[in-house]
């Protein structure tokens, strides 16, 4: 008989956190007057003339994301200078006063469904452009340019809130510096009700979330072990967290009695910088280097946000585009055949149940282990684990052993499951595997073996 189905316990995702996890790999698109004046940071005074792509083509970017296997695509519909990348009536700060004219976010959002892409917007809270900063006008103002991002250009599946809110630093060509309290300043639980309202299936980043969190780097690597639950705290006692204002130590972690459901995102550049610089074609990530990322943060549970600036002309530029499907082809021989579909899974009782909607799992009691068992010995070098995480995620440790002739012999362990783990190890052959799990529960999506071709000596 099968063991009984786990109930859900403890925090637990919500349908839109879910969906979000299934992603696991998207892309971001920092553009805007930076591209243009090699700053990473625009001050704000930049003249919307600034920018003007000499031949931009969403459907090559849109394009060059789906082949890398990317899922998604958040745009900078505006970053901390202030210049809006659609015809806001909230300032004339915007593109359709620059040469360029058109509307890139819709030309971007129209790409991605075409490329069968979700779409994302980054809206940057602090702004040095606009004139209102720093006084109440502006989170009106604020609320607005969101309602215009989030009415006018289909369904949103993630908004990025970014923590750097310049409470010292020095706006537009006036150069006067403008405090805010980051705690405060924004009441953020109004905006996010806002976001809730109008795209009810979008997820909100940011260090407090509410829909996932900052991992605390901009490296691309989660913490291990990684839980998606989390408790965000103020840096001063009796004050609110807020966005650019928590204490981030822990969030490469989480915290297994975390409150809330809030599981880390890993944004990083392919280029050293946010923006593209002609400077750094020659220092674009390699496949290589993008896929250690990749099992550091989907491989940690996490979900990987990978920077992929268009360039001067409004394209991917072919340095990245290479290393982006190079990636892919790594990623693709790695996963190819999962050995682990051949087994027979031991003992019958841990076999698989059902949460009666889509997903199926693996539930064993306490101190259960699970073994496949195989016909003929298997080689393999990765190692692939999925937590049911609608259950919540409880895994805490597993010890993974090989029966090697007679006896049972230690092959690798880890901590966290949650999403996604995945482990590489030195190709052992073998036809029995055990997993021994540690948790308050055990519901198992996915168990795979795989011989990468890439990491085999
Ligand atoms: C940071 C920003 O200041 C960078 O410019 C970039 O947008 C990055 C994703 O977040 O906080």
């Amino acid at each position: 008989m099968a063991n009984p189905v786990p109930s859900p316990t403890g925090v637990l995702p919500t349908k839109a956190q879910l969906a979000w996890h299934r992603m696991e790999y998207t892309g971001f698109l920092h553009f805007t007057v930076n591209t243009f004046t090699d700053r990473e940071w625009g001050h704000g005074d930049e003249p919307e003339s600034t920018f003007n792509p000499t031949d931009f083509n969403a459907d090559q970017i849109a394009s060059v994301a789906k082949r890398a296997g990317m899922k998604g695509l958040i745009l900078t519909a505006k970053h901390h200078d202030g210049f809006c990348l659609w015809p806001t009536k909230t300032t004339p700060h915007n593109v359709s006063n620059s040469p360029f004219k058109r509307d890139v976010v819709k030309l971007v959002s129209e790409a991605c469904k075409k490329a069968g892409l979700k779409f994302g917007v980054y809206l940057s809270p602090w702004d040095r452009n606009n004139a209102h900063y720093g006084k109440p006008e502006y989170i009106g103002l604020y609320r607005e340019q969101l309602r215009e991002l989030l009415t006018n250009y289909g369904p949103i599946f993630e908004v990025w809130h970014d923590g750097a809110n310049g409470g010292d630093g020095y706006y537009g060509g006036a150069r006067e510096t403008r405090k805010i309290d980051p705690s405060t300043y924004y009441d953020w639980p109004t905006t996010w009700a806002l976001v809730h309202k109008l795209q009810p299936q979008a997820v909100i980043f940011s260090d407090v979330g509410p829909g996932c969190r900052w991992v605390g780097n901009e490296d691309g690597v989660a913490g291990d072990p990684c839980w998606a639950t989390f408790t965000p705290t103020a840096p001063d006692p009796g004050k609110q967290p807020a966005p650019g204002y928590c204490r981030t130590e822990k969030s490469p972690n989480g915290s297994p009695d975390g409150k809330f459901w809030l599981p880390a995102e890993c944004d990083v550049s392919i280029r050293p910088g946010w923006f593209w610089h002609a400077s750094e074609n020659q220092k674009v990530k390699t496949p290589e280097q993008l896929k250690a990322l990749y099992f550091k943060s989907v491989g940690r549970g996490a979900n990987l946000l990978l920077n992929i600036p268009p360039d001067r002309r409004g394209r991917i530029h072919e340095a990245d585009e290479r290393s982006l499907l190079g990636f892919r082809e790594l990623l693709d021989a790695a996963f190819a055949h999962d050995l682990a579909r051949k087994a027979a899974v031991k003992p019958k009782e841990a076999g698989k149940a059902t949460d009666g909607k889509r997903d199926t799992y693996w539930s064993a009691t306490r101190g259960q282990s699970l073994v496949l068992d195989f016909k003929k010995p298997v080689e393999f070098n990765t190692i692939r684990l999925r937590e049911a995480i609608q259950m919540g995620q409880h895994i805490e440790h597993v010890v993974v052993s090989f029966w090697s002739k007679d006896r049972w012999e230690p092959l690798t362990e880890c901590s966290t499951v949650g999403n996604c783990r995945l482990i590489q190890i030195e190709p052992v052959s073998t036809n029995r595997v055990r997993f021994q799990f540690e948790g308050k529960a055990v519901a198992v999506s996915d168990i795979g073996l795989f011989l990468d071709p890439n990491e085999a000596p």
